[in-house]
């Protein structure tokens, strides 16, 4: 069978027909296809889509017309009725905001659409990456969306160093929330911080991001009583007791809004960031930069060059510069 080609004149013709049935009202017809009926997706796994259905929030399987390019959990679609009961989305509304990666072969992969927070997740245990957090906050600012550091496992006795690790980050005026996610706490008296985290998430659409095993669907379990592996979740539990999450899922918030759980990764690249978004990242870097002695420095070797004054001294991470520099030279190879 010969590759479908999306050409030019093609997309055209999808997106043109996409607004067309947007602009129907569901239950409509018109050349011979329903209009299609108004969901949210709430999970997905490859092209395996979970779309609840606007009306009656019962949820099916989906999947998506190819020319629709990807859909991802948060999206608002609409979708027909297939045989056998699975559907197929036909149509996506436009978005607020698409998080993306790049996958191992430079190809970007969507995270979750619609999000206006990103709930940066990071434990005592496992050990936490610096430079994973401030790639999350980089692309959060840039989608653009309100980042939250989230420190859970308070329980654990390194906590004190994880909280030290985290104060690099207080100088971006990053709101940072300290939260236990078990059932059982060791101290009764112990504030669990989820009360702190369900006010911030209310009415918003929330993304829940960080490491492997830090805790992020625990917090689900928490924050969202029903929110037990639903029948016809696409998620799949490893052996050993391990629950980690496969699929991007959402959750809705007894009080308004939404969460989404994430499978937890090793490494999160910066798509399509320009070297403004960085700036925007690092805006610890940027206090000083005014003060360097040419207005274009690059804070790397310059004379004069006040940022790299303020670290030596200590009025700057020093590991924040690195980091800086190392994502700048990353964002300059690539544009090349
Ligand atoms: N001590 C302690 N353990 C916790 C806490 N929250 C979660 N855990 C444990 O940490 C482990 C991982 O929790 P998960 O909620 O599955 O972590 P996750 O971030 O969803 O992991 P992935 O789905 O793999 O990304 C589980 O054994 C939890 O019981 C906490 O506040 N304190
Ligand atoms: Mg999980
Ligand atoms: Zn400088």
């Amino acid at each position: 069978m010969a590759r479908f080609r999306h050409t030019e004149q093609h997309q055209r013709r999808f997106r043109d027909r996409q607004h067309e049935l947007l602009e129907k009202k569901a239950g409509e017809t018109g050349a011979g296809e329903p209009a299609g009926r108004d969901g949210q997706v709430i999970s997905h796994h490859g092209r395996e889509l979970l779309v609840e259905d606007a009306q009656t929030g019962e949820t099916l399987r989906c999947v998506a017309r190819r020319t629709l390019g990807t859909v991802v959990t948060g999206d608002r679609v609409l979708w027909v009725e297939e045989a056998h009961g699975n559907g197929a989305i036909v149509a996506v509304r436009p978005r607020i905001s698409l998080l993306q990666r790049p996958d191992p072969y430079g190809k970007p992969k969507s995270v979750a659409a619609n999000i206006d927070q990103v709930l940066i997740v990071v434990a005592p245990r496992p050990e936490p990456n610096p430079t994973l957090i401030d790639r999350y906050i980089v692309a959060t600012l840039a989608l653009p969306a309100t980042p939250i550091l989230v420190l859970n496992k308070t329980d654990l006795p390194e906590t004190g160093a994880c909280r030290r690790l985290l104060d690099e980050f207080a100088a971006l005026g990053i709101e940072r929330i300290e939260t236990h996610a078990l059932a059982e706490r060791p101290d009764p008296s112990m504030d669990d911080g989820l009360d702190t985290l369900r006010a911030r998430l209310a009415g918003h659409i929330s993304l829940l991001a960080g490491q492997s095993g830090v805790g992020k669907s625990s917090l689900v379990r928490q924050l969202v009583p029903a929110a037990a592996p639903a029948v016809g979740d696409l998620s799949d539990q490893s052996g050993e007791g391990r629950h980690t999450t496969r699929a991007s899922t959402l959750y809705h918030l007894p009080a308004g809004g939404d969460l989404i759980d994430s499978p937890g990764v090793r490494d999160f690249g910066l798509w399509q960031i320009s070297p403004d978004d960085l700036a925007r990242g690092f805006t610890d870097i940027r206090e000083h930069a005014d003060q360097c002695r040419f207005a274009n420095c690059k804070h790397r070797d310059e004379p004069g060059c006040a940022v790299r004054h303020a670290a030596e001294q200590g009025k700057l991470s020093l590991r924040r510069l690195h980091s800086y520099l190392s994502l700048l030279e990353t964002l300059e190879t690539e544009r090349r």
